[in-house]
């Protein structure tokens, strides 16, 4: 029996349910790249403001690429269930706020009407990182995300409709001024005019968004089935932690946010750097370092105490770099962070951070290396973290075995290491690549020279005893 409307009532109590009712909700909210993290954080949100009594903000799903998520949802109503999970606990909560997916290659004027629709008010976006590659596309004929946008932004203009918010969801330093920019560089070919309403009118607020959500495996699903008597091929697993920081800079209406525990602020830069160098610099380091040794996910890789040494090395080098937002203590956000990672119910593939690497390896890891050698700091975990990711790109792992590289840059890395001879040949090939270390990294000593050493230790000894020897040394 599928998890739907009609399956809700056989639901066993404790696990909860919409309490408000669906066919009253209005849709104010289109998505772009519903994925699991929309699912488990934004959408969570627009959730608790349908049951807090405002029926402004269901969601219409879209997703760009495949039709996955419109195939698991479109037979449940919409409906899906997200599980948190710590320790022995997993509160488990049917979401009711998607009220239909659409599969943009399918059916692009429905998205472009979705985003003209006079109820829509916020459109959220979650494409991963390499989403925002400068579209050469057009808004007559989308395919990226910022010309659907354009489009869709286009045919609200033309209607008289009022303008809406655009808030990206993705891990990227200023998404907002990012996202902004490529909107209007593709409005700006179709017609100035366009590009200068989208200027004055349009708000692209930057965030910072922070909730650990593994991808969703066969398991999961087998396990809640058991639990509940249902099948949900739209499940999505997390922890109970959830961060949302968000500039105060809206087109329109949005929920009550503050009263949902979002963060409104005119600074979100002190976050973002915090949370990507920290938790998502750590993040990438484990799953290199984790992945080449062989282990699979983020808490068996915490269990080891040389990483867990290697970890705080790498946040001593990196904290540095931060100026902390008002009331956040970094030594209490280390260690709940440590907390988050040895969370062992998620299960956090370590493959799947590793994935798309060249594009997260600027804000997580290089921004806090070009702000430490620009004052002479030593780099000695960050180096290492930056030659796993390297090494990574080789497609083996310290015991030999293949995988692919999950990565959009991956012919470009692969090519770079295939003619180099030494560690330093390899580190100054892959930094000279365009668009991953910056130039002024890639011809420094003071970069090349601990990466080098770093990466010479790992293809000497293994990314294990590289860990130890660089977390006392
Ligand atoms: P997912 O794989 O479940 O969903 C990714 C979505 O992005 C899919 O809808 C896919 O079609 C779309 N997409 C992929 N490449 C695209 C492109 N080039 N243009 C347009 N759409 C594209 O991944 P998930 O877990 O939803 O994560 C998505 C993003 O959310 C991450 O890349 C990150 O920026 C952000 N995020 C994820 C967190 C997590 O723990 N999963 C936590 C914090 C942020
Ligand atoms: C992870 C992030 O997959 C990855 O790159 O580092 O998705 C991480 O889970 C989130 O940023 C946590 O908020």
């Amino acid at each position: 029996m599928r998890l739907a409307d009609a399956t809700l009532a056989a639901l066993p109590a404790e696990i909860a349910r919409p309490g408000y009712d669906r066919a009253a909700m209005r849709t104010g909210v289109v998505h772009l790249g519903i994925g699991a993290f929309h699912r488990a954080h934004q959408a969570a949100v627009f959730e608790a403001a349908l049951a807090g009594g405002d029926p402004r903000w269901a969601i219409t799903g879209v997703s760009l690429r495949a039709a996955g998520v419109r195939d698991q949802l479109a037979p449940q109503d919409g409906l899906y269930t997200l599980i948190e999970r710590e320790g022995a606990t997993a509160r488990a909560r049917v979401i009711g706020a998607v009220r239909q997916v659409l599969v943009a290659p399918e059916a692009p004027q429905a998205v472009v009407a979705a985003l003209a629709a006079a109820d829509t008010r916020i459109v959220t976006l979650t494409i991963t990182e390499k989403g925002y590659a400068a579209a050469g596309d057009s808004l007559s004929a989308p395919v990226s995300a910022a010309a659907y946008l354009a489009a869709g932004l286009a045919a609200r203009r033309a209607a008289g409709l009022a303008p809406l918010t655009v808030i990206s969801c993705d891990n990227l330093p200023d998404n907002g001024a990012r996202l902004a920019a490529e909107v209007r560089a593709v409005a700006e070919r179709h017609d100035p005019a366009l590009a200068r309403w989208i200027e004055a009118e349009i708000a692209f607020p930057q965030t910072m968004v922070d909730r650990i959500v593994p991808a969703t495996d066969a398991a999961d699903i087998a396990g809640f089935e058991a639990r509940a008597g249902v099948t949900d091929l739209g499940l999505v697993k997390t922890e109970p932690f959830l961060q949302w920081v968000v500039e105060d800079r809206f087109s329109g209406p949005r929920p009550d946010l503050a009263a949902l525990g979002v963060q409104l602020t005119e600074t979100v830069g002190p976050w973002e750097d915090a949370k990507l160098r920290l938790l998502n610099g750590a993040h990438s380091a484990i799953a290199y370092l984790g992945g080449l040794a062989g282990i699979a996910t983020v808490d068996q890789v915490v269990a080891l105490p040389e990483a867990r040494r290697f970890v705080e090395r790498l946040w001593d080098e990196a904290g540095a770099t931060l100026t902390p937002p008002p009331g956040l203590d970094l030594h209490a956000y280390r260690a709940a962070l440590m907390a988050r990672f040895a969370n062992a119910a998620l299960a956090h593939g370590t493959r799947q951070i590793a994935m798309d690497g060249s594009q997260k390896l600027p804000q997580r890891l290089l921004a806090s290396i070009g702000w430490r050698i620009a004052r002479d700091l030593p780099i000695p975990a960050l180096a290492l973290a930056v030659a796993a990711w390297m090494r990574w790109q080789g497609g083996r792992d310290d015991q030999g075995a293949a995988f692919v590289v999950d990565d959009p840059r991956a012919a470009d890395t692969a090519a770079a290491l295939r003619d180099a001879g030494s560690a330093e040949a390899r580190v100054r090939a892959l930094a000279a690549l365009p668009g991953i270390v910056p130039p002024a990294l890639a011809s420094d000593p003071r970069f090349i020279g601990p990466v080098a050493a770093a990466l010479e230790r790992l293809e000497r000894g293994g990314a294990r005893a590289a860990l130890a020897e660089t977390a006392t040394e």
